[in-house]
């Protein structure tokens, strides 16, 4: 009996442990920058959640087209509402905030550690301030 609770504990244990949801503040103004997501990558596990904290208002969260891994279904929120996502599908998701996409208001989640879709990521046509930090981002995937 004891040995048959072990091996259940071993089962469980490792998904409660790594799971690792994470939280995302939507802001305004962040040290220097504005128009900033609080964490601009964020790794988490098959099945995690990220949760988009509307913190200040006027943003919203839109998978870029081209920029999720295939079989990825199209995922644009409301502006001013808190917002989540379970990620069940591993690869690189990008990101913007539909009003500030040339602002640099763009993030990656990068779920099971899986960078297969990278290239497609590297092609996304970021325009204005994103075009500057996507690349060092990216390289940070
Ligand atoms: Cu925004």
């Amino acid at each position: 009996m004891k040995k048959i609770l072990f091996i259940i504990l071993l089962l469980i244990l490792p998904l409660n442990v790594f799971a690792a949801d994470q939280t995302i503040e939507m802001l305004n103004k962040q040290g220097k920058e504005s128009m900033v997501y609080s964490q601009k990558i964020v790794r988490v596990n098959v099945g995690d959640t990220v949760f988009w904290k509307s913190t200040d208002k006027g943003h919203n969260v839109e998978f870029i087209r081209g920029g999720v891994p295939e079989g990825v279904d199209k995922f644009k929120t409301k502006y001013n509402v808190d917002v989540e996502y379970k990620f069940t599908i591993p690869g690189v998701y990008a990101y913007w905030c539909t009003p500030h996409k040339n602002m640099g208001m763009i993030g990656f989640v990068v779920v099971g550690d899986d960078k297969s879709n990278i290239e497609s990521i590297k092609k996304i046509r970021y325009s204005s301030k994103s075009k500057k930090l996507a690349p060092d981002l990216i390289s940070q995937l």
